[in-house]
Formats: structure tokens, C-alpha cells, sequence
């Protein structure tokens, strides 16, 4: 049994050490917010909302959450006791449409929350298994395809165990191709098009075929389940699933059309842990991988990843980068790395998330804050 009695919200502006470029937009200075929920006896849980400054990944926004949150999310927790942290989603839930990544924001610090009180890891709370996780990278447009084989294999030297490359129309055949023919056949390999084509494309992206990729990532439309199977039908590489699966319905309906044989999960896009862990069971059933995908998170949001990730059926690497590979410097101790083999360790030495949060650097990186609490919620 818990209860939040108290959520500060603070917005940071984390520079990322180089821009990442996606089809839909790019990002250089990362405007991230933070959530610290403090219970009745004190104990301090801390997440991330993963949304972006702009909607060209999904509709919300850093400031679309943050009105979300105050306005509409956080008051429907303030004062009630939940029985466990799976109670949480369907109260956010209710009669409020959409903001999945403001609603997974409160959601997923309640798990911290949940698994300090109970004095276990969240891996654990959650249902992990595991003590490592794989790791991939994510590498964004580049200006050409030499740069993005120097990247792949710096990437691929360092450990990496699976080699994630975003395309567009004009940056695609000839990039992956040029990567896979640098680093050869036994690489696993993919193409994350964030939703840049259409079916008119599809003889176009059929050539990916022979590129032996273990998947490509949201060719089509977020809301493109019928096309994305008429697609997958005339294709041999795998797709997998990210934009369009916001919801264990929509995961589902992915299984029933074919959509994809894959599914990325980021419990931001869905909503958090509760909606997370029911996608991740749904497919363990259906005999479709899953694995952790990623939002440029600092090392809070990346802490909730890991733990997710830890759970069974997370079968393929993760983007879970080390925080080296976007930050000079992180806001958490100790920073995430990665080992020689490619895995990062779950924290399993302490209760919640695992890794202390740098106040002093929040602080530092700190423009905006709001107090919300029981009170203020009563006030409104
Ligand atoms: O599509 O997976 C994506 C980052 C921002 C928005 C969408 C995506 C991504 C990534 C980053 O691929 C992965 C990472 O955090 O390393
Ligand atoms: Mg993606």
C-alpha cells in the first residue's frame, strides 16, 4: 500500500554531445522532465517523462505532459492509497485520452516508489529475471554513408550487439548497404524508418531484403496496421513495431492483421510498467520478441529501461546505451555503462531504480520547477 503525497517537476536542458538526427526532426539540447514523488513517510522515487520538444514522434510534448501532469494526472493520485503499483494506470487512465508518455511519467515513478517501500530493485517488483541486458545503439542520419560505416563500426568495435541505423528516403539501400558490407554478415544488423515511407515504397523496401537485417522499425504510418501488413507480406525481413503500438489492444491487433513480427516497447509510448508488462506478456504468448526501445533518456529514464528490459521475454538487445554515448556527463551515480561483451548489469544492490540521482547537477540544469501536492490538489 502507498500513497504519493508530493511531486516536484522540473524541466533540464541536457545537452546531447552530438545532434541525432531522425526522419521526422532532430535533436541537439535534450528538454527533459523529471519527476521526484515523495510518499507520506517520506520515501523519494524519481522517473522521467521521455517526451520530446517536438510532436513529430508521437502528439505530446515536454510541455504538453507538463500541463497534463498538473492539470489532469497528478491530482487523481494525490490522497489515494494503491494497493500495488499496478493499480496505478487504470486510475490516470480514465476518461483521459492520449498523454500516454505524461500518464507512464507519474505510472512508472509509483513503481520506484512501490519497490523502495517494499525495499526490492524494480527489475524485481517488475518481474526480471535477468542480471544483464543486451545492448544496441541507435545511430541517427549521418551525411553520408562513410560516415555512418565509421560510426557503425566504432559502434560494433566497442561491444555493441546489435547495430540500429536510422534511414529516410535518399538515406537508405545505400547507407545499410554500405554498412553491411563493412561489417559483414554476422552483424545484427536494422533500419529504423519512423514512419518515412508508404506503400508506394514498397518495391523500394523490398530491396532491404537483401541486406539480411533482423528487422525494419516503423516503415509506414503510426496508424498504419492494415498497411504495415500488406506490406509485411511482400516482405522477408521482419518488421517491427514502435509509433503504432500505443496500447495492449493495438499489440494485439498487430498479432491478429500480421502487422509485424516484432515489437519495440517503450513504456513511455504506452502509458508505463502496467501497459508495458501486459504487451510483454501478450507477445511472449504469441511467440513474438520484444525488446526495449529507447527516447534519448538521461540515466533516470534509463534505469526504468533496464528494469524493464530485465523481464523474459525482452529476447533482443536493447536501446539502451551507456551514458557516454549521448552526455559529457550524466545526472545519476554511478553513470550507466556497458561491459566489453555488450550488457549492461541491473542494479539488484539496492530497492527502486538503482542508481542515485546527482541533485546538484539537477539543480544545476534545473529551468522550470513546480510543487504539486495533496493540498494543491484539494485547492483546485
Ligand atoms: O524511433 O526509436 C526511435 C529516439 C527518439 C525518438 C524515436 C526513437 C529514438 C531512438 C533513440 O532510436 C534510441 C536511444 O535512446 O538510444
Ligand atoms: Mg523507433
Amino acid at each position: 500500500m502507498f500513497r504519493v503525497e508530493h511531486i516536484t517537476l522540473r524541466e533540464i536542458r541536457l545537452p546531447l554531445k552530438e545532434p541525432f538526427r531522425i526522419s521526422s526532426g532532430v535533436v541537439s539540447d535534450r528538454r527533459i522532465c523529471l519527476l521526484e514523488l515523495t510518499d507520506a513517510d517520506g520515501i523519494v522515487a524519481w522517473s522521467e517523462c521521455v517526451a520530446g520538444e517536438k510532436p513529430n514522434y508521437s502528439a505530446e510534448t515536454i510541455d504538453t505532459a507538463w500541463l497534463a501532469i498538473e492539470a489532469w494526472l497528478a491530482p487523481r493520485v494525490f490522497g489515494t492509497s494503491f494497493d500495488d503499483a499496478l493499480a496505478v494506470f487504470p486510475v490516470l487512465d480514465h476518461n483521459v485520452v492520449g498523454h500516454q508518455m505524461a500518464k507512464a511519467a507519474i505510472e512508472m515513478g509509483c513503481w520506484d516508489l512501490a519497490a523502495r517501500q517494499l525495499g526490492i530493485p524494480l527489475s524485481r517488483l517488475l518481474g526480471g529475471t535477468r542480471d544483464r541486458v543486451a545492448t544496441g545503439i541507435s545511430i541517427g542520419i549521418q551525411s553520408d554513408p562513410d560516415k555512418l560505416v565509421q560510426r557503425a563500426r566504432a559502434a560494433y568495435d566497442a561491444g555493441y550487439r546489435k547495430i540500429k541505423v536510422k534511414i529516410q528516403p535518399g538515406a537508405d539501400v545505400e547507407y545499410v548497404g554500405a554498412v553491411r558490407k563493412a561489417l559483414g554478415p554476422s552483424v545484427h544488423l536494422m533500419a529504423d524508418a519512423n514512419s518515412a515511407y508508404t506503400l508506394d515504397d514498397t518495391e523500394h523496401l523490398a530491396k532491404l531484403d537483401a541486406l539480411d537485417l533482423i528487422m525494419i522499425e516503423q516503415p509506414l504510418g503510426r496508424d498504419d496496421l492494415v498497411r504495415h501488413a500488406a506490406l509485411q507480406r511482400q516482405l522477408t525481413t521482419p518488421i517491427c513495431l514502435d509509433e503504432s503500438i500505443t496500447s495492449v489492444e493495438r499489440a494485439e491487433d498487430m498479432i491478429a492483421l500480421s502487422s509485424g513480427r516484432i515489437i519495440n516497447i517503450k513504456p513511455g509510448r504506452v502509458g508505463g510498467f502496467a501497459v508495458s508488462k501486459a504487451i510483454h506478456d501478450v507477445c511472449e504468448l504469441n511467440a513474438i520478441p520484444v525488446w526495449c526501445g529507447g527516447m534519448l533518456e538521461s540515466g533516470i529514464g534509463r534505469a526504468h529501461n533496464v528494469a524493464l528490459a530485465s523481464l523474459p521475454n525482452f529476447q533482443l538487445p536493447g536501446d539502451l546505451s551507456p551514458s557516454a554515448r549521448y552526455w559529457e556527463r550524466d545526472i545519476v551515480t554511478p553513470e550507466w555503462t556497458m561491459d566489453a561483451e555488450g550488457m549492461v548489469h541491473v542494479p539488484l544492490d539496492r530497492p527502486g531504480i538503482g542508481v542515485d540521482v546527482d541533485m546538484d547537477r539537477v539543480d544545476a540544469l534545473t529551468v522550470r520547477r513546480l510543487e504539486l501536492g495533496h493540498a494543491s490538489a484539494i485547492a483546485r
